[in-house]
């Protein structure tokens, strides 16, 4: 066993993972993420050895540091750890661990609280954006206590809202990577988007589904989950990702027409295992994809008038609730989201 280092583990909006200070792991990103693989319990289905959860929401880790940037507190760096692989990507952005790391900076002295509340702006290394996090500070130290709900969450905990500007294109260089609002691959229509997060957006009828099945239902379906895999290496060319056969992007979503008052309905696999909710800057990604005229979602969804739009991202679990503000060409500008978070544990994990 290696020595441990200090960590933090949270429940960050519907993920969990451990919270570092980067300069507390090794600089060598090898060693580093030999010891974050071991420290998780990957690879291994159960991750039986490790802090992990068995699910590639629960196998996530911030790197968190001060940040040299103008006008920037925090510099977060994102890392999936595959659950069965033994692979560590910084190939994508989270936009649920990222509303635990406000409260991480401030825990750990990055930041000073300011009263009642504490702005904190985040740099996304993964992508390059800043964030703007807002945290419940009341008497100068953090607060997880609070009324506000998230759907895929039980109970309530203090709001954190989360607000993203130039998300578009973060990743792929724009917000349609190919250009085009549809494209065909493999025979199926496709819209190749990043607002904040890579993602293919597929109607769920094309896929032989209704798109309301339950997460099981979906992860046991491996003729699908083929289908999809092969439109995603495609896919993944096409969006200059490269090869993405090793990369949690792009996402893969599935939508139908909304039902439960929101704008669409979606399932998505990210990439290999159904999301039980959906991702923040997915959420955002799919519902801009809403607005892409002539595209699948755009046919199947149901969209408010207005610059600013609230636009509910049904999901397998609830509905998401996404605001994206567009300018006078439709093109978004804006996106923002509530988030909650809770502190788990605090202490030495080891690798
Ligand atoms: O899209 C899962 C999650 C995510 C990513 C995933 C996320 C986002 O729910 O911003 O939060 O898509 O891998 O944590």
């Amino acid at each position: 066993m290696s020595e441990g280092i200090r960590c933090m583990w949270m429940r960050a909006g519907t993920s969990k993972g451990g919270f570092f200070l980067a300069e507390d792991l090794p600089e060598d990103i090898p060693t580093r993420d030999a010891f974050l693989l071991r420290a998780m319990g990957s690879p291994d289905p159960r991750q039986i050895d490790g802090m992990g959860g068995a699910d590639p929401l629960t196998s996530k880790v911030a790197l968190v540091s001060k940040s040299e940037r103008e006008g920037v507190d925090v510099d977060y760096l994102f890392l999936q750890l595959f659950v069965d692989q033994p692979i560590v990507t910084d190939s994508q952005n989270c936009g649920n661990m990222l509303a635990g790391v406000g409260p991480f900076a401030i825990e750990r002295g990055l930041i000073v609280a300011t009263r009642e509340e504490t702005r904190v702006a985040i740099f996304m290394e993964n992508s390059g954006q800043v964030a703007v996090a807002t945290v419940r500070t009341p008497d100068g130290t953090v607060t997880y206590a609070g009324d506000a709900e998230i759907s895929g969450v039980p109970g309530t905990a203090a709001p954190i809202p989360l607000a993203f500007r130039d998300t578009a294109g973060a990743t792929c260089g724009a917000l349609l990577p190919t250009g085009n609002g549809v494209d065909e691959i493999n025979g199926v229509a496709v819209t190749m988007i990043d607002n904040g997060m890579p993602c293919v957006v597929i109607a769920a009828s094309d896929m032989g589904i209704t798109g309301y099945e339950d997460r099981d239902t979906l992860d046991a379906d491996g003729a699908m989950k083929a289908r999809i895999e092969a439109i995603r290496l495609k896919a993944g060319l096409r969006m200059n990702l490269g090869d993405i056969a090793e990369k949690s992007v792009p996402k893969m979503m599935l939508v139908s027409p909304p039902r439960e008052g929101g704008a669409i309905a979606v399932r998505s696999l990210i990439p290999h295992r159904v999301h039980a909710s959906i991702g923040v800057l997915g959420a955002v990604t799919v519902a801009t994809a809403c607005l892409i005229e002539g595209s699948p979602a755009a046919a199947l969804a149901r969209v408010p008038e207005g610059r600013t739009k609230s636009l509910g991202v049904e999901h397998p679990t609830g509905t998401t609730e996404c605001v994206v503000t567009v300018d006078e060409h439709g093109q978004p500008t804006e996106a923002g989201m509530l988030r909650t978070a809770r502190k788990l544990m605090d202490g030495t994990v080891f690798g």
